[in-house]
Protein backbone atom coordinates (compact mmCIF):
# COMPACT_ATOMS: atom_id res chain seq x y z
CA UNK A 1 0.00 0.00 0.00
CA UNK A 2 1.59 3.03 -1.60
CA UNK A 3 1.47 6.40 1.06
CA UNK A 4 -1.25 7.86 -0.94
CA UNK A 5 -3.99 5.22 -0.50
CA UNK A 6 -3.20 4.59 3.27
CA UNK A 7 -3.97 8.93 2.93
CA UNK A 8 -7.21 8.70 1.26
CA UNK A 9 -8.34 5.82 3.34
CA UNK A 10 -7.28 7.63 6.42
CA UNK A 11 -9.68 10.49 5.01
CA UNK A 12 -12.68 7.99 4.11
CA UNK A 13 -12.13 6.37 8.06
CA UNK A 14 -11.77 10.26 9.74
CA UNK A 15 -15.29 11.20 7.42
CA UNK A 16 -16.94 8.05 8.78
CA UNK A 17 -16.44 8.68 12.43
CA UNK A 18 -16.65 12.66 11.51
CA UNK A 19 -20.45 11.46 10.48
CA UNK A 20 -21.22 9.37 13.05
CA UNK A 21 -20.32 11.71 15.60
CA UNK A 22 -23.02 14.33 13.20
CA UNK A 23 -25.70 11.25 13.46
CA UNK A 24 -25.18 11.36 17.65
CA UNK A 25 -25.14 14.42 17.97
CA UNK A 26 -28.23 14.78 16.24
CA UNK A 27 -30.42 11.81 17.74
CA UNK A 28 -29.08 13.38 21.32
CA UNK A 29 -30.93 16.58 19.97
CA UNK A 30 -33.98 13.94 18.51
CA UNK A 31 -34.46 13.73 22.90
CA UNK A 32 -37.72 15.25 23.15
CA UNK A 33 -36.96 18.30 25.88
CA UNK A 34 -39.26 18.37 28.91
CA UNK A 35 -41.24 21.89 30.49
CA UNK A 36 -43.27 20.35 33.53
CA UNK A 37 -45.14 23.34 34.62
CA UNK A 38 -46.76 22.78 37.50
CA UNK A 39 -48.79 25.33 39.86
CA UNK A 40 -49.67 25.00 43.87
CA UNK A 41 -53.02 24.30 44.63
CA UNK A 42 -54.84 24.59 41.61
CA UNK A 43 -58.17 23.12 40.98
CA UNK A 44 -59.34 21.15 38.13
CA UNK A 45 -62.88 22.78 38.37
CA UNK A 46 -60.93 25.87 37.48
CA UNK A 47 -59.28 24.84 34.75
CA UNK A 48 -61.61 25.36 31.79
CA UNK A 49 -60.43 22.62 29.63
CA UNK A 50 -62.79 20.62 32.74
CA UNK A 51 -65.92 21.88 31.44
CA UNK A 52 -66.52 23.72 34.97
CA UNK A 53 -67.38 26.94 33.44
CA UNK A 54 -66.24 28.57 36.47
CA UNK A 55 -63.44 30.89 34.72
CA UNK A 56 -61.17 30.57 31.15
CA UNK A 57 -57.90 29.30 31.14
CA UNK A 58 -57.55 29.67 27.46
CA UNK A 59 -53.67 28.46 27.56
CA UNK A 60 -53.58 25.46 29.64
CA UNK A 61 -56.56 24.33 27.47
CA UNK A 62 -54.53 24.72 24.62
CA UNK A 63 -52.21 21.45 25.81
CA UNK A 64 -55.90 19.55 25.53
CA UNK A 65 -57.30 20.44 22.71
CA UNK A 66 -53.36 19.96 20.80
CA UNK A 67 -52.77 16.88 23.11
CA UNK A 68 -54.07 15.17 26.26
CA UNK A 69 -56.20 15.92 29.10
CA UNK A 70 -56.51 13.22 32.14
CA UNK A 71 -59.51 13.07 33.77
CA UNK A 72 -58.67 11.13 37.03
CA UNK A 73 -55.17 12.04 37.74
CA UNK A 74 -54.96 11.81 41.25
CA UNK A 75 -51.95 12.56 44.30
CA UNK A 76 -50.40 10.25 46.40
CA UNK A 77 -50.38 12.52 48.87
CA UNK A 78 -52.59 15.78 48.94
CA UNK A 79 -50.18 18.44 50.25
CA UNK A 80 -47.74 20.57 48.97
CA UNK A 81 -43.78 19.57 50.08
CA UNK A 82 -44.97 15.93 50.25
CA UNK A 83 -46.25 15.67 46.42
CA UNK A 84 -43.46 17.46 45.30
CA UNK A 85 -41.12 14.56 46.77
CA UNK A 86 -43.19 12.18 45.16
CA UNK A 87 -42.93 13.83 42.02
CA UNK A 88 -39.14 13.91 41.47
CA UNK A 89 -38.19 10.85 43.07
CA UNK A 90 -41.11 8.30 41.87
CA UNK A 91 -41.61 6.82 45.19
CA UNK A 92 -44.36 6.92 47.64
CA UNK A 93 -44.21 9.19 50.93
CA UNK A 94 -43.21 6.66 53.17
CA UNK A 95 -40.65 5.20 51.36
CA UNK A 96 -39.19 8.93 50.40
CA UNK A 97 -39.41 9.79 53.62
CA UNK A 98 -41.10 13.27 53.26
CA UNK A 99 -44.49 12.78 54.38
CA UNK A 100 -45.82 15.71 55.73
CA UNK A 101 -45.04 19.65 55.09
CA UNK A 102 -42.25 19.56 58.24
CA UNK A 103 -40.22 16.40 57.72
CA UNK A 104 -36.80 17.23 56.05
CA UNK A 105 -36.55 15.82 52.35
CA UNK A 106 -33.35 13.83 51.73
CA UNK A 107 -32.30 15.43 48.39
CA UNK A 108 -29.39 12.96 48.53
CA UNK A 109 -31.39 9.95 46.91
CA UNK A 110 -32.18 9.86 42.86
CA UNK A 111 -34.92 11.77 41.61
CA UNK A 112 -35.19 12.43 37.61
CA UNK A 113 -33.63 15.61 36.98
CA UNK A 114 -30.95 13.61 38.34
CA UNK A 115 -30.99 11.25 35.70
CA UNK A 116 -31.96 13.29 33.35
CA UNK A 117 -28.93 15.26 34.07
CA UNK A 118 -26.18 12.43 34.00
CA UNK A 119 -27.98 11.32 30.78
CA UNK A 120 -26.89 14.48 28.54
CA UNK A 121 -29.73 16.89 29.81
CA UNK A 122 -29.36 20.69 30.43
CA UNK A 123 -31.89 21.06 33.43
CA UNK A 124 -33.69 23.45 35.25
CA UNK A 125 -36.21 24.21 38.11
CA UNK A 126 -37.75 27.75 38.13
CA UNK A 127 -40.17 28.71 40.98
CA UNK A 128 -42.26 27.04 43.80
CA UNK A 129 -40.15 24.02 45.08
CA UNK A 130 -41.17 23.97 49.21
CA UNK A 131 -38.43 21.29 50.16
CA UNK A 132 -35.29 22.85 52.07
CA UNK A 133 -31.73 22.62 51.13
CA UNK A 134 -30.04 23.39 47.73
CA UNK A 135 -32.00 21.45 44.79
CA UNK A 136 -29.86 18.18 43.63
CA UNK A 137 -30.16 17.59 40.29
CA UNK A 138 -30.37 21.08 38.32
CA UNK A 139 -27.27 23.20 36.28
CA UNK A 140 -30.04 26.29 36.88
CA UNK A 141 -32.35 26.74 40.15
CA UNK A 142 -34.07 29.57 41.06
CA UNK A 143 -36.39 28.66 44.07
CA UNK A 144 -38.49 30.35 46.57
CA UNK A 145 -37.58 30.00 49.73
CA UNK A 146 -40.49 28.03 51.91
CA UNK A 147 -43.89 29.14 50.41
CA UNK A 148 -42.50 32.56 49.24
CA UNK A 149 -44.53 35.96 48.93
CA UNK A 150 -46.92 37.01 45.91
CA UNK A 151 -45.51 40.48 45.79
CA UNK A 152 -41.49 41.36 45.90
CA UNK A 153 -40.16 37.80 46.50
CA UNK A 154 -37.12 36.52 48.00
CA UNK A 155 -35.20 33.72 45.53
CA UNK A 156 -32.49 31.24 46.02
CA UNK A 157 -30.48 31.44 42.67
CA UNK A 158 -28.28 27.92 43.06
CA UNK A 159 -28.93 28.82 46.73
CA UNK A 160 -27.98 32.62 47.33
CA UNK A 161 -30.83 34.76 48.24
CA UNK A 162 -32.17 37.90 46.58
CA UNK A 163 -35.24 40.08 46.82
CA UNK A 164 -36.93 40.85 43.34
CA UNK A 165 -39.61 43.83 42.87
CA UNK A 166 -42.55 42.76 41.07
CA UNK A 167 -45.57 39.94 40.96
CA UNK A 168 -44.25 36.29 41.68
CA UNK A 169 -46.21 34.54 39.06
CA UNK A 170 -45.05 37.25 36.33
CA UNK A 171 -41.08 36.96 38.05
CA UNK A 172 -41.23 33.22 37.57
CA UNK A 173 -42.29 33.34 33.85
CA UNK A 174 -39.86 36.37 32.84
CA UNK A 175 -37.23 33.55 34.63
CA UNK A 176 -38.17 30.54 32.55
CA UNK A 177 -38.31 32.54 29.21
CA UNK A 178 -34.39 34.15 29.89
CA UNK A 179 -33.70 30.53 30.66
CA UNK A 180 -35.35 29.37 27.43
CA UNK A 181 -34.30 32.34 25.25
CA UNK A 182 -30.45 33.32 26.65
CA UNK A 183 -29.24 30.29 29.03
CA UNK A 184 -30.43 26.65 27.08
CA UNK A 185 -27.47 24.80 25.35
CA UNK A 186 -29.12 24.78 22.02
CA UNK A 187 -26.88 21.27 21.67
CA UNK A 188 -28.65 19.41 24.57
CA UNK A 189 -32.03 18.77 25.20
CA UNK A 190 -33.97 20.28 28.20
CA UNK A 191 -35.31 19.83 31.18
CA UNK A 192 -36.96 22.89 33.01
CA UNK A 193 -39.56 22.76 35.94
CA UNK A 194 -41.43 26.13 35.53
CA UNK A 195 -43.69 25.94 39.15
CA UNK A 196 -45.77 28.73 40.20
CA UNK A 197 -46.67 29.90 43.76
CA UNK A 198 -50.29 30.89 42.71
CA UNK A 199 -53.23 30.07 43.58
CA UNK A 200 -51.66 29.33 46.85
CA UNK A 201 -52.84 30.65 49.83
CA UNK A 202 -53.66 33.49 50.35
CA UNK A 203 -54.90 34.66 46.72
CA UNK A 204 -53.09 37.87 45.82
CA UNK A 205 -53.83 38.92 42.62
CA UNK A 206 -51.72 40.82 40.56
CA UNK A 207 -52.07 44.43 39.99
CA UNK A 208 -53.40 44.50 36.96
CA UNK A 209 -56.51 41.94 37.70
CA UNK A 210 -57.42 43.71 40.98
CA UNK A 211 -60.81 44.13 39.36
CA UNK A 212 -61.38 40.88 37.29
CA UNK A 213 -64.52 39.38 38.08
CA UNK A 214 -65.89 42.94 39.89
CA UNK A 215 -68.92 42.62 37.93
CA UNK A 216 -69.81 39.05 38.44
CA UNK A 217 -71.57 36.88 41.05
CA UNK A 218 -71.11 33.34 41.02
CA UNK A 219 -72.84 30.40 42.50
CA UNK A 220 -70.81 28.16 45.32
CA UNK A 221 -70.95 24.31 44.76
CA UNK A 222 -74.50 22.66 46.06
CA UNK A 223 -72.65 21.22 48.68
CA UNK A 224 -71.38 24.50 50.14
CA UNK A 225 -73.85 24.74 52.96
CA UNK A 226 -73.25 20.93 53.97
CA UNK A 227 -73.35 20.12 57.51
CA UNK A 228 -71.36 16.49 57.26
CA UNK A 229 -74.14 14.04 58.29
CA UNK A 230 -73.61 11.70 55.84
CA UNK A 231 -69.96 11.86 56.26
CA UNK A 232 -67.54 10.97 59.06
CA UNK A 233 -65.96 12.73 62.09
CA UNK A 234 -63.05 13.50 60.09
CA UNK A 235 -65.18 15.50 58.17
CA UNK A 236 -67.08 17.32 60.61
CA UNK A 237 -63.78 18.41 62.74
CA UNK A 238 -61.97 20.11 60.19
CA UNK A 239 -60.69 23.44 60.60
CA UNK A 240 -61.04 24.46 56.56
CA UNK A 241 -64.65 26.04 55.85
CA UNK A 242 -64.19 29.19 54.01
CA UNK A 243 -67.35 30.61 56.35
CA UNK A 244 -66.01 29.47 59.25
CA UNK A 245 -62.50 29.20 59.22
CA UNK A 246 -60.87 31.57 56.97
CA UNK A 247 -59.92 34.78 58.13
CA UNK A 248 -61.28 38.54 57.94
CA UNK A 249 -57.38 39.85 57.48
CA UNK A 250 -55.72 37.04 55.91
CA UNK A 251 -57.86 35.59 53.55
CA UNK A 252 -61.00 38.07 52.56
CA UNK A 253 -58.62 41.06 53.02
CA UNK A 254 -60.30 43.51 54.96
CA UNK A 255 -58.19 46.20 57.23
CA UNK A 256 -60.67 46.00 59.85
CA UNK A 257 -63.68 42.90 60.05
CA UNK A 258 -67.07 44.03 60.03
CA UNK A 259 -67.31 45.07 63.83
CA UNK A 260 -64.10 47.92 63.28
CA UNK A 261 -61.41 46.10 64.80
CA UNK A 262 -58.22 45.91 62.95
CA UNK A 263 -57.58 42.08 61.15
CA UNK A 264 -53.81 42.52 61.02
CA UNK A 265 -53.72 42.83 57.07
CA UNK A 266 -52.60 46.01 57.19
CA UNK A 267 -49.39 44.24 58.00
CA UNK A 268 -49.26 42.27 54.63
CA UNK A 269 -49.29 45.52 53.01
CA UNK A 270 -45.71 46.35 54.42
CA UNK A 271 -44.13 44.28 52.07
CA UNK A 272 -45.55 46.54 48.96
CA UNK A 273 -43.79 49.46 47.38
CA UNK A 274 -46.37 52.49 47.34
CA UNK A 275 -47.39 51.79 44.07
CA UNK A 276 -48.65 48.02 44.29
CA UNK A 277 -49.86 49.45 47.93
CA UNK A 278 -52.06 52.20 46.08
CA UNK A 279 -53.49 50.14 43.40
CA UNK A 280 -53.93 47.44 46.04
CA UNK A 281 -56.52 50.15 48.36
CA UNK A 282 -57.84 51.65 45.52
CA UNK A 283 -59.24 48.33 44.34
CA UNK A 284 -60.01 47.11 47.55
CA UNK A 285 -61.55 49.51 49.74
CA UNK A 286 -64.49 50.09 47.65
CA UNK A 287 -64.97 46.50 47.69
CA UNK A 288 -64.95 46.66 51.43
CA UNK A 289 -67.08 49.32 52.12
CA UNK A 290 -69.89 47.98 50.02
CA UNK A 291 -69.79 44.76 52.18
CA UNK A 292 -69.62 46.86 55.45
CA UNK A 293 -72.33 48.72 54.46
CA UNK A 294 -74.73 45.50 53.21
CA UNK A 295 -74.42 44.19 56.70
CA UNK A 296 -74.93 41.18 55.54
CA UNK A 297 -76.13 37.85 58.14
CA UNK A 298 -76.49 34.41 57.50
CA UNK A 299 -76.27 32.34 54.35
CA UNK A 300 -75.46 36.16 52.48
CA UNK A 301 -72.50 36.44 54.43
CA UNK A 302 -71.30 32.92 53.30
CA UNK A 303 -71.97 33.55 49.78
CA UNK A 304 -70.05 37.11 50.31
CA UNK A 305 -67.26 34.99 51.70
CA UNK A 306 -67.27 32.44 48.40
CA UNK A 307 -67.07 35.01 46.52
CA UNK A 308 -64.15 37.12 48.11
CA UNK A 309 -62.65 33.90 47.97
CA UNK A 310 -62.83 32.43 44.53
CA UNK A 311 -62.50 35.62 43.08
CA UNK A 312 -59.11 35.95 44.51
CA UNK A 313 -58.32 32.35 43.84
CA UNK A 314 -59.41 33.07 40.05
CA UNK A 315 -57.50 36.19 39.71
CA UNK A 316 -54.65 34.68 40.92
CA UNK A 317 -55.03 31.80 37.76
CA UNK A 318 -55.42 34.24 35.45
CA UNK A 319 -51.19 34.98 36.06
CA UNK A 320 -50.75 31.65 35.53
CA UNK A 321 -52.52 31.00 32.43
CA UNK A 322 -50.97 34.06 30.74
CA UNK A 323 -47.74 32.90 31.84
CA UNK A 324 -48.10 29.61 30.28
CA UNK A 325 -49.72 31.17 27.01
CA UNK A 326 -46.05 33.61 26.56
CA UNK A 327 -44.39 30.26 27.19
CA UNK A 328 -45.99 28.13 24.66
CA UNK A 329 -45.54 31.13 22.23
CA UNK A 330 -42.07 31.61 22.54
CA UNK A 331 -42.13 27.33 21.86
CA UNK A 332 -43.62 28.16 18.57
CA UNK A 333 -41.55 31.09 17.55
CA UNK A 334 -38.28 29.08 18.47
CA UNK A 335 -39.27 26.13 16.67
CA UNK A 336 -39.20 23.98 19.66
CA UNK A 337 -42.98 22.65 19.79
CA UNK A 338 -42.60 19.73 17.95
CA UNK A 339 -39.91 18.22 20.05
CA UNK A 340 -40.89 19.49 23.28
CA UNK A 341 -43.37 17.34 25.74
CA UNK A 342 -45.52 19.81 27.65
CA UNK A 343 -47.19 19.10 31.24
CA UNK A 344 -49.93 21.50 33.17
CA UNK A 345 -50.18 20.07 36.74
CA UNK A 346 -50.89 21.00 40.14
CA UNK A 347 -49.28 19.55 43.11
CA UNK A 348 -52.74 18.51 44.23
CA UNK A 349 -56.41 19.50 44.13
CA UNK A 350 -58.22 21.90 46.05
CA UNK A 351 -61.80 22.87 47.05
CA UNK A 352 -63.31 24.96 45.59
CA UNK A 353 -66.33 26.01 48.10
CA UNK A 354 -67.45 22.17 47.68
CA UNK A 355 -68.19 20.76 51.80
CA UNK A 356 -67.77 24.56 52.23
CA UNK A 357 -64.02 24.28 52.19
CA UNK A 358 -60.86 25.93 50.73
CA UNK A 359 -57.36 23.81 51.20
CA UNK A 360 -56.60 20.17 50.20
CA UNK A 361 -55.62 17.12 52.38
CA UNK A 362 -58.45 15.06 52.05
CA UNK A 363 -58.79 12.15 49.92
CA UNK A 364 -62.37 13.29 48.87
CA UNK A 365 -62.13 13.93 44.81
CA UNK A 366 -61.64 18.09 44.88
CA UNK A 367 -58.07 17.29 46.91
CA UNK A 368 -57.08 13.96 45.54
CA UNK A 369 -57.40 14.52 41.76
CA UNK A 370 -55.51 17.51 40.19
CA UNK A 371 -55.38 18.51 36.73
CA UNK A 372 -53.39 17.24 34.00
CA UNK A 373 -52.84 18.08 30.66
CA UNK A 374 -50.05 17.26 28.08
CA UNK A 375 -48.54 18.37 24.66
CA UNK A 376 -46.28 15.84 22.49
CA UNK A 377 -47.37 15.93 18.91
CA UNK A 378 -44.68 13.56 18.16
CA UNK A 379 -46.99 10.70 20.05
CA UNK A 380 -49.70 12.10 21.31
CA UNK A 381 -53.11 12.99 19.04
CA UNK A 382 -54.83 16.21 19.49
CA UNK A 383 -57.64 15.91 21.89
CA UNK A 384 -56.85 12.73 23.29
CA UNK A 385 -58.70 12.28 26.65
CA UNK A 386 -57.56 9.39 29.15
CA UNK A 387 -59.60 8.04 32.53
CA UNK A 388 -57.73 5.33 34.07
CA UNK A 389 -56.43 6.44 37.36
CA UNK A 390 -52.73 7.79 36.56
CA UNK A 391 -50.76 9.68 39.70
CA UNK A 392 -48.05 11.81 40.39
CA UNK A 393 -46.20 8.90 41.46
CA UNK A 394 -45.61 7.90 37.12
CA UNK A 395 -44.24 11.63 36.98
CA UNK A 396 -40.32 10.61 37.38
CA UNK A 397 -41.01 6.99 35.29
CA UNK A 398 -42.60 8.44 32.38
CA UNK A 399 -40.39 11.32 31.96
CA UNK A 400 -37.50 8.83 32.27
CA UNK A 401 -39.24 6.69 29.24
CA UNK A 402 -39.12 9.30 27.00
CA UNK A 403 -35.71 10.72 27.39
CA UNK A 404 -34.93 6.71 27.08
CA UNK A 405 -32.94 6.53 30.54
CA UNK A 406 -33.27 3.66 32.39
CA UNK A 407 -35.88 3.51 34.92
CA UNK A 408 -34.70 2.76 38.68
CA UNK A 409 -35.85 -0.78 40.26
CA UNK A 410 -37.22 1.70 43.24
CA UNK A 411 -39.08 3.81 41.50
CA UNK A 412 -42.91 3.19 42.40
CA UNK A 413 -44.80 4.56 39.66
CA UNK A 414 -45.34 3.80 36.08
CA UNK A 415 -44.55 5.33 32.86
CA UNK A 416 -47.92 6.53 31.32
CA UNK A 417 -46.02 6.79 27.70
CA UNK A 418 -48.06 4.11 26.21
CA UNK A 419 -51.26 4.68 27.50
CA UNK A 420 -50.90 8.27 26.42
CA UNK A 421 -49.71 7.42 23.16
CA UNK A 422 -52.55 5.20 22.75
CA UNK A 423 -50.69 2.76 22.40
CA UNK A 424 -52.03 0.36 25.36
CA UNK A 425 -55.13 0.63 27.68
CA UNK A 426 -53.57 -1.44 29.98
CA UNK A 427 -53.66 0.23 33.62
CA UNK A 428 -53.69 -0.36 36.96
CA UNK A 429 -56.79 -0.36 38.62
CA UNK A 430 -56.22 0.72 41.62
CA UNK A 431 -54.42 3.84 43.34
CA UNK A 432 -53.12 4.13 46.98
CA UNK A 433 -53.31 7.16 49.10
CA UNK A 434 -51.86 8.49 52.43
CA UNK A 435 -51.69 11.61 54.87
CA UNK A 436 -49.98 12.52 57.61
CA UNK A 437 -50.17 15.92 58.70
CA UNK A 438 -52.09 15.97 62.01
CA UNK A 439 -53.00 18.04 64.12
CA UNK A 440 -51.69 20.84 62.28
CA UNK A 441 -53.25 23.74 60.30
CA UNK A 442 -56.80 23.02 58.89
CA UNK A 443 -56.72 19.44 61.23
CA UNK A 444 -57.27 17.18 58.47
CA UNK A 445 -57.12 13.57 59.85
CA UNK A 446 -54.48 11.09 59.41
CA UNK A 447 -55.93 8.71 56.49
CA UNK A 448 -55.13 5.87 53.84
CA UNK A 449 -57.12 4.55 51.25
CA UNK A 450 -57.72 3.05 48.07
CA UNK A 451 -59.54 4.32 45.11
CA UNK A 452 -61.06 2.44 41.88
CA UNK A 453 -61.95 3.85 38.93
CA UNK A 454 -65.87 3.72 40.90
CA UNK A 455 -64.84 3.18 44.88
CA UNK A 456 -63.21 4.93 47.19
CA UNK A 457 -62.23 3.06 51.22
CA UNK A 458 -60.39 5.13 53.39
CA UNK A 459 -58.98 4.59 56.73
CA UNK A 460 -58.98 7.48 59.21
CA UNK A 461 -56.76 6.54 62.24
CA UNK A 462 -54.68 8.45 65.32
CA UNK A 463 -57.40 9.58 67.28
CA UNK A 464 -60.05 7.89 65.82
CA UNK A 465 -60.70 4.36 63.91
CA UNK A 466 -62.97 4.99 61.42
CA UNK A 467 -63.68 3.71 58.09
CA UNK A 468 -65.52 5.84 55.24
CA UNK A 469 -66.22 4.17 51.44
CA UNK A 470 -67.80 5.93 49.17
CA UNK A 471 -69.95 4.98 45.40
CA UNK A 472 -68.87 8.03 43.10
CA UNK A 473 -71.24 6.88 40.20
CA UNK A 474 -74.40 7.45 42.43
CA UNK A 475 -72.31 9.95 45.07
CA UNK A 476 -69.87 12.10 42.97
CA UNK A 477 -69.78 14.89 45.61
CA UNK A 478 -69.36 12.23 48.23
CA UNK A 479 -71.93 13.19 50.70
CA UNK A 480 -72.72 10.12 52.05
CA UNK A 481 -70.29 7.12 53.28
CA UNK A 482 -71.85 3.50 52.45
CA UNK A 483 -69.42 2.02 54.92
CA UNK A 484 -71.41 -1.06 56.54
CA UNK A 485 -74.00 -0.38 54.53
CA UNK A 486 -75.35 -4.23 53.78
CA UNK A 487 -76.14 -3.40 50.08
CA UNK A 488 -72.13 -2.60 49.40
CA UNK A 489 -71.08 -5.57 51.83
CA UNK A 490 -69.17 -7.60 48.87
CA UNK A 491 -67.49 -3.97 47.50
CA UNK A 492 -66.23 -3.19 50.91
CA UNK A 493 -64.70 -6.62 51.48
CA UNK A 494 -62.77 -6.69 47.91
CA UNK A 495 -61.79 -2.90 48.85
CA UNK A 496 -60.38 -4.21 52.27
CA UNK A 497 -58.73 -6.42 50.27
CA UNK A 498 -57.15 -4.43 47.34
CA UNK A 499 -56.32 -1.82 49.96
CA UNK A 500 -53.88 -4.52 52.02
CA UNK A 501 -52.41 -5.77 48.77
CA UNK A 502 -52.16 -2.51 47.72
CA UNK A 503 -49.91 -1.36 51.05
CA UNK A 504 -47.97 -4.63 50.62
CA UNK A 505 -46.83 -3.60 47.33
CA UNK A 506 -45.66 -0.59 48.20
CA UNK A 507 -44.39 -1.44 51.15
CA UNK A 508 -46.94 0.51 53.51
CA UNK A 509 -47.82 -0.65 56.98
CA UNK A 510 -49.17 0.42 60.32
CA UNK A 511 -45.45 0.03 61.87
CA UNK A 512 -44.85 2.68 59.12
CA UNK A 513 -47.91 5.01 60.70
CA UNK A 514 -46.66 4.70 63.91
CA UNK A 515 -42.95 5.78 63.03
CA UNK A 516 -44.20 8.49 61.36
CA UNK A 517 -46.01 9.59 64.26
CA UNK A 518 -43.41 9.56 66.54
CA UNK A 519 -41.30 11.90 64.03
CA UNK A 520 -44.21 14.11 63.72
CA UNK A 521 -44.67 14.37 67.85
CA UNK A 522 -40.70 14.72 67.96
CA UNK A 523 -40.67 17.64 65.43
CA UNK A 524 -43.88 19.54 67.27
CA UNK A 525 -41.71 19.00 70.92
CA UNK A 526 -38.70 20.41 69.65
CA UNK A 527 -40.83 23.67 68.06
CA UNK A 528 -42.43 23.92 71.74
CA UNK A 529 -39.03 23.90 73.10
CA UNK A 530 -37.34 26.36 70.75
CA UNK A 531 -40.64 28.04 71.07
CA UNK A 532 -40.32 28.51 74.67
CA UNK A 533 -36.98 29.02 75.01
CA UNK A 534 -37.37 32.42 72.56
CA UNK A 535 -40.16 33.65 74.92
CA UNK A 536 -37.63 32.91 78.15
CA UNK A 537 -35.00 34.61 75.91
CA UNK A 538 -37.24 37.78 75.01
CA UNK A 539 -38.36 38.18 78.81
CA UNK A 540 -34.66 38.19 80.22
CA UNK A 541 -34.36 41.84 77.90
C1 LIG B 1 -49.96 27.46 54.79
C2 LIG B 1 -51.40 27.92 54.57
C3 LIG B 1 -52.34 26.76 54.74
C4 LIG B 1 -51.92 25.61 53.86
C5 LIG B 1 -50.49 25.24 54.18
C6 LIG B 1 -49.94 24.12 53.34
N1 LIG B 1 -51.72 28.98 55.48
O1 LIG B 1 -49.80 27.10 56.11
O2 LIG B 1 -53.65 27.18 54.43
O3 LIG B 1 -52.74 24.50 54.05
O4 LIG B 1 -49.67 26.38 53.95
O5 LIG B 1 -50.05 24.41 51.98
S1 LIG B 1 -51.21 30.49 55.19
O6 LIG B 1 -51.66 31.28 56.33
O7 LIG B 1 -49.78 30.50 55.05
O8 LIG B 1 -51.82 30.98 53.98
S2 LIG B 1 -49.05 23.71 51.02
O9 LIG B 1 -49.57 23.88 49.66
O10 LIG B 1 -47.78 24.37 51.16
O11 LIG B 1 -49.00 22.33 51.40
CA1 LIG C 1 -50.07 22.88 47.28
Amino acid sequence: MNLRSLNSITLILLGLILFSCETSEKEKQQKPNILFIMSDDHAYQAVSAYGHGLNKTPNIDRLAEEGAVFTRATVTNSICAPSRAVLLTGKHSFINGKVDNVQPFNWDQDNFPKLMQANGYQTAMIGKIHLDGLPQGFDFSMVLPGQGHYYNPDFLINGERKRFEGYCTEIITETMLDWLKNKRDPNKPFCALYHQKAPHRNWKPAPKYLTLYDDVTFDPPANYFDDYEGMGTAAKEQEMQIDGHARWGHDFKMLVDPDGNPTGFENELKRFNEKQKEDWLAAYTPKNEAMKAAKLEGKELGLWKFNRYIKDYLRTIKSVDDGVGEVLDYLDEAGLAENTIVVYTSDQGFYLGEHGWFDKRFMYEESFRTPLLMRYPKEIEAGTKIDKLVQNLDFAPTFLDYAGIEIPEEMQGESFRELVGGKTEEWRDAVYYTYYEYPSVHMVKRHYGVATERYKLMHFYYDIDEWEMYDLETDPSEMQNVYGNPEYAEIQKELHSRLEELREYYGDSDENNEKFKKAYLNHQEKRRKEQEARQAAQKNN
